[in-house]
């Protein structure tokens, strides 16, 4: 068996396989199963197993174009490098949170790595109520660590341009700036929402006070090189279960700002909160518990630095993390306004089947959104935080627990 190392082709179950076998990821005689599982908006992903599953393994091929729109949106297969070199990187601060890369391959666009099936994705867990008592700190561990030691505050000014250049990423983070940033705000085709929110939405492309503020926090994304983050950490990029967390996908890693990631994880988590008001007071408990856990493992990082003399004086450190969280609301609302009118929305919102309840919700959503954009500087805690959402969620009323 010769399997083509040279050539780019999308795999199929069978050449996967092979692929795997070659590799002596499996032996070439045992019986091998293969799924391709892909859920995503990009890639191939084939889950392959022994018989009795001694043996699991997960191959994640990038296509040269977006599954989620077709061959007429052709993307760079470059990304599957930035993703494994991405988890490599992870892997360095926190093995325990991300999973184990075995093989990548840059020509191939691929990645085979630890198959984590066990778990589940934390959006589909968390809609369907499963319980995550670790998910908050694990996220806020993992973020902090990445953020401090791989931004100006961790590494030397020369070793964090050579890493900034090797997760130059401008497809995917076009891609962003366009479907987060931009199109959701204006009247773009690649806009996508009921008719019954048209009215709502017409309104919001009118609202200059608002674009002003995107169009501020379009250009921190833009610009704000911090550290390296990974650029898409929505709850669909998350494995868990009761004990364990692990983060995937970082194919739109890059050297973005400090808090852009915190700032998904929170809308998506919000996104939650509203499918499911009954859970409201848990989800909320999971944000205080990331901004717990980032804060004082940010904190630890930032006092055992005996080198930078600024790390010393008094108010960098505390100036530095109300950034950080200021920063977190306003991506957070864009986030929440594009996942509900934009190209890629979430199964959190779009599966209430009852389709008032859905459109009101999809409503609250783009109210809280706006609310976070305009109000991010007001919002200095997880308290205030819980008392805007609750503000404008008028259906929910004020019948909530405080956190
Ligand atoms: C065309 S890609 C659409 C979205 O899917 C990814 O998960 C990112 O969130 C991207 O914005
Ligand atoms: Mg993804």
């Amino acid at each position: 068996m010769t399997f083509q190392f040279d050539v780019y082709k999308p795999l199929t179950e069978e050449s996967a396989i092979s692929l795997l076998k070659e590799l002596h990821f499996f032996a070439e005689n045992e019986h091998v199963t293969c799924r391709e599982i892909g859920d995503g908006n990009l890639n191939l992903v084939f889950q392959m197993s022994t018989q009795g599953s001694t043996k699991k393994w997960i191959l994640k091929q990038a296509l040269p174009y977006a599954k989620v729109v077709g061959e007429s949106w052709p993307l760079t297969l470059k990304r599957a490098k930035i993703e494994s070199d991405a988890l490599l990187q992870f892997a360095k601060f926190t093995p325990h949170l991300v999973p184990e890369v075995l093989y990548s391959n840059e020509t191939l666009a691929l990645t085979i790595m630890e198959d984590l099936s066990h778990l589940s994705i934390a959006r589909t867990g968390l809609i369907k109520g499963e319980s995550y008592p670790n998910l908050g700190k694990d996220i806020g561990t993992f973020l902090a660590h990445i953020l401090f030691k791989t931004s100006d505050l961790g590494l030397s000014p020369t070793e964090k341009k050579e890493k900034a250049q090797q997760f130059s990423n401008p497809e995917l983070c076009k891609i962003t700036e366009d479907l987060v940033f931009t199109d959701p705000f204006f009247d773009h085709d690649t806009n996508d929402f009921e008719p019954e929110l048209s009215e709502k939405v017409e309104q919001l492309w009118k609202e200059d006070e608002l674009k002003l503020e995107v169009a501020k926090l379009k250009r921190l994304f833009l610009t704000n090189g911090d550290a390296l983050i990974h650029g898409d950490l929505h709850t669909g990029s998350i494995f868990a279960s009761e004990h364990e967390t692990k983060i995937i996908d970082p194919e739109f890693a890059f050297y973005g700002p400090f808090g852009f990631d915190l700032g998904h994880f929170i809308a998506n988590l919000l996104f939650n909160a509203l499918r499911r008001p009954q859970a409201q007071t848990e989800l909320f408990g999971f944000i205080y518990d990331t901004r717990e856990t980032f804060s004082s493992v940010f904190t630890s990082l930032w006092k055992e630095d005996k080198n930078n003399p600024f790390l010393q004086v008094n108010g960098y450190l505390a100036y530095t993390l109300q950034t950080i969280w200021q920063d977190a609301l306003g991506f957070a609302g864009c986030e929440m306004i594009r996942r509900t009118i934009g190209l890629a929305h979430v199964a959190d919102l779009d599966t209430i089947e009852e389709s008032e309840l859905r459109i009101r919700t999809k409503e609250t959503a783009l109210d809280i959104g706006k609310s976070l954009i305009l109000n991010r500087a007001e919002i200095k805690t997880v308290q205030d935080l819980h008392d805007f959402y609750i503000e404008n969620n008028e259906f929910l009323g004020n019948n909530v627990r405080t956190v």
